[in-house]
């Protein structure tokens, strides 16, 4: 590898000096006009990760999510599809941070050599974009980088987040018995809607499902899938509505699955009708919001938490019913955000453990591989349903004793297929959903009734240093200012039913207060005396 090169190349992307570059939970993000430098070194960065996994190829998405349109962001996606091993965090944001462009190439060159790394060797990336047109730019940052080290390069252009790490693991398992599927657009649409068609089994859904796209990549991504379904057959006829990829300033604003969640009410335009069924994707559709507005009751919100506890009720079901109880293990692992009552309902009522990990979707998806089927949501939305390979083996192996055993282990077999196995997944969380919802002849109001949620207020507040916060309890507890926890304890104490923590953002120079109560007004209450004692 030649060091002039990627020295001539990172000339073409400079890096703006002073900025406190650091790879979070969401890779590196923030403005765009910062990213093309960092997307240039997250490429030379990529080109070492796969050369290190014996030329394995290696995913990068440019997106910033629900973030405004303004931000961008860069992320690496390992091999399988899951997010880049904690340790190269590290690496990535070393290289990044290097002072100069010959110092960048020197700690490239020695990176590669403390890791062992055989630059002669061959590597292949991968990558995909939002919407965003800052992207285009930062990805031509990132095929200079990965021609200045000889890495082969594949430019998958404007996907969902999901896609490119479905593509990321197709390609890496492509004629192995893990094939995960055909490594193409094309290819994830159809692996997707034929196991929607296999584990509806016959059954339809009923009423019209309202898409709210954020005008983001979601909306083409799902007109598309919609080719590969047919309504006549499965019932699911789907409007898509704020899919404007045409107006960048539109994106995340004033729609999508953040703005329901954080602002707990639907977008105002298009307005929901009284009785309409509703969901909203974010701004890469890796988030799925539902909700509907109750003719006598108003505005009601599935969160992550309800899809959660949906999917862990219903595949508890079949489990029953395919005699798979006692032989499988199922989990649901959640954040220190799941609203309390639904820890509740899946503890008590489902009789299912709940293991609780720090923010951050890779915690959540290492603490779901533990079971054979992990189910792990963020209350955000984000999340999926993992089955493991022993799970799948045993749904087409076990020989049923009965077509209703054979229905179960049909269904759960389709399930496996229809979500995503790498990473949260808008577009396929949906599908699931309706799937749960016609199985079950639920409406969204039956799905509404399964428990009531603790009322709750996320408030974010701005502090000098979000360094001087440190988590134990997985970010339940502050370790750190000392005192500050004994604080919390000491205002929570007072309020019926509560619970509150205050923990640093991971992707915003912030601090973040959670509190849920018995009441709405408790639940505010405690949120501010809470934010007092971290400000
Ligand atoms: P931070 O900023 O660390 O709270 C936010 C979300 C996470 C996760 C990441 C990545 C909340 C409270 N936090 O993290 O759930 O999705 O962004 O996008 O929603
Ligand atoms: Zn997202």
């Amino acid at each position: 590898m030649d060091r002039d090169a990627i020295i001539a190349a990172s000339k073409k992307h400079d890096i703006v000096p002073g900025k406190p570059y650091k790879y979070g939970t969401a890779g590196f993000r923030m403005n765009a006009d910062l990213l093309e430098g960092v997307t240039f070194r997250v490429g030379l960065l990529s080109a070492l990760r796969s050369r290190k996994l014996g030329g394995q190829t290696i995913g990068v998405m440019v997106t910033a999510s629900h973030n405004p349109a303004v931000d961008n962001g860069v992320k690496i996606v390992d091999p399988l599809g899951d997010m880049l091993e904690q340790e190269w965090e590290v690496h990535a944001t070393t290289l990044v941070n290097a002072s100069s462009h010959e110092n960048l190439a020197d700690t490239f060159f020695k990176l590669a050599e403390t890791l062992k790394i055989d630059l002669k060797s061959s590597g292949k990336v991968i990558a995909g974009r939002d919407t965003r047109p800052s992207g285009i730019t930062l990805v031509t940052a990132l095929a200079d980088a990965l021609a200045a080290t000889n890495t082969a390069f594949v430019d998958f252009k404007i996907l969902t987040t999901p896609q490119l790490h479905y593509l990321t693991r197709c390609i890496n398992t492509e004629g192995t018995p893990s094939s995960y599927g055909e490594v193409s657009e094309v290819g994830y649409y159809n692996k997707i809607t034929e196991a929607f068609h296999r584990a509806l089994k016959g059954r339809k859904v009923t009423g019209a499902l309202n898409v709210d796209c954020a005008n983001g990549v979601g909306g083409p991504k799902l007109s598309e899938l919609l080719k590969h379904l047919d309504s006549t057959k499965t019932g699911l006829e789907v409007k898509v509505n704020n899919d404007d990829v045409l107006r960048p300033e539109v994106l995340n604003l004033d729609c999508g699955a953040d703005f329901v969640k954080t602002r707990q009410r639907a977008p105002p335009n298009p307005k929901p009708a009284p009785g309409d069924r509703w969901c909203s994707l974010d701004g890469d559709a890796d988030r799925l919001i539902y909700y509907w507005v109750d003719p006598d009751s108003g505005f009601f919100m599935f969160d992550g938490d309800r899809i959660a506890t949906l999917a862990a009720s219903f595949i508890g079901d079949l489990f029953r019913a395919a005699g798979l109880d006692e032989q499988l293990r199922i989990g649901v692992v959640q954040t220190a955000y799941a609203n309390g009552s639904s820890t509740k309902y899946i503890e008590q009522h489902l009789q299912l453990p709940v293991v609780c990990t720090p923010t951050g979707v890779k915690h959540l998806h290492h603490a779901a591989c533990a079971f054979d089927i992990g189910v792990y949501f963020e209350a955000n939305g984000h999340g999926t349903v993992l089955f493991s390979s022993n799970a799948m083996q045993t749904f087409k192996a076990k020989q049923p004793q009965s077509p209703a055993q054979k229905d179960a282990l049909d269904t759960l077999s389709a399930l496996g297929d229809l979500i995503n196995q790498t990473v949260g997944d808008a577009i396929s969380d949906m599908l699931m959903v309706e799937v749960i919802l016609a199985h079950k002849g639920w409406s969204l109001r039956d799905w509404a009734m399964t428990y009531q949620d603790l009322p709750n207020r996320l408030v974010r507040v701005e502090v000098g240093d979000k360094d001087l916060f440190e988590t134990t309890d997985a970010e339940r507890k502050l370790s750190k200012p000392v005192g500050c926890q004994d604080e919390i304890d000491q205002v929570v104490k007072k309020y019926t039913n509560a619970r509150s923590f205050a923990r640093a953002s991971g992707t915003e120079n912030a601090c973040r207060v959670y509190a849920e109560a018995a009441t709405r007004s408790e639940a505010d209450e405690l949120a501010n005396k809470v934010s007092h004692i971290v400000k």
